[in-house]
């Protein structure tokens, strides 16, 4: 059986209104990443980093699907098939476009987790220092998202997927970062095809079979066709 597995990272969503953290003028550009990315960030500071995450839980929350991520939801209904689209991105529009199965490998800005008891629930629109866990009633809630030094999310799924790929695309991401920026490696290791969508190539871009520049809306939907 054809088994595609997709990577998506911010760019996907740039189109949406929602800031990539690379480009220019983009999150890690207005932030510093030991700041507001790290488990030490959040202990030193955990309002600045909750006022981080609120505005952009504020900003996705306005923000609608794209083309992009409308033609990723048709595939997974109409191909024969299965297609799993792993994302990097935080926001919800993979889900809000109509899709089904989609691993965030990197978290989500919709839940909170407890750093006492592990216990996971949806997050209020504004999270704040000091709220208590649901379950264990610690005051330690945080963004329940992936920081440097934390492990992703779902791995074991995803090699899984990766292992019996035969297809794989990545699409609005840098591969900068690890591990996902190896998956393309695991993929041409099972005997899949291979095949970037991107503004501009991205890091790893020579590891791919395929390389499509050109803004999401317009590259994906016509690589879905
Ligand atoms: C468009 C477009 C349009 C624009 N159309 N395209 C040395 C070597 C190897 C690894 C390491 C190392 N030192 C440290 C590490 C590990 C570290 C890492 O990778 N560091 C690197 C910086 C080197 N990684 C980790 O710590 C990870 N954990 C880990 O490795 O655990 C151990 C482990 C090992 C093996 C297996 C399993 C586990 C955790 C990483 C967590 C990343 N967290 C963040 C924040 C999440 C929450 C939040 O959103 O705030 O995740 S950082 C940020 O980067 C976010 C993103 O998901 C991630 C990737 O960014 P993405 O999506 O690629 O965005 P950009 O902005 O970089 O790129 C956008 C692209 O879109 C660009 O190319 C544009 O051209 C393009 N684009 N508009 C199409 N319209």
């Amino acid at each position: 059986m054809e088994k595609i597995v997709i990577l998506t990272g911010a760019g996907i969503s740039a189109e949406s209104g929602l800031g990539t953290f690379r480009d220019e003028g983009g999150l890690w550009a207005q932030h510093r990443i030991e700041d507001v990315a790290t488990p030490e960030g959040f202990a030193r500071d955990p309002a600045l980093v909750h006022q981080f995450y609120n505005a952009r839980r504020m900003q996705a929350a306005k923000a609608q699907p794209n083309a992009a991520h409308t033609a990723l939801a048709r595939l997974q209904k109409d191909f024969t098939g299965e297609v799993v689209i792993v994302t990097q991105n935080v926001d919800s529009l993979h889900e809000a476009s109509g899709a089904e199965r989609v691993i965030h490998m990197h978290g989500t800005l919709a839940g909170a987790l407890c750093r006492a008891c592990n216990h996971r629930w949806a997050s209020p629109p504004e999270m704040a220092v000091g709220e208590p866990c649901p379950a264990c009633a610690a005051p330690t809630a945080r963004p329940d998202v992936v920081w440097f030094g934390e492990m992703p999310y779902h791995m074991d799924a995803i090699y899984d997927h990766l292992s019996q790929a035969t297809l794989f695309a990545a699409i609005g991401t840098s591969g900068q970062v690890y591990p996902a920026a190896a998956f393309v490696h695991e993929a041409l290791q099972s005997g899949a095809r291979t095949v970037e969508l991107n503004l501009e190539p991205s890091t790893g871009a020579s590891s791919f079979d395929k390389v499509i520049l050109g803004p999401a809306t317009e590259t994906v939907p016509r690589w879905v066709n």
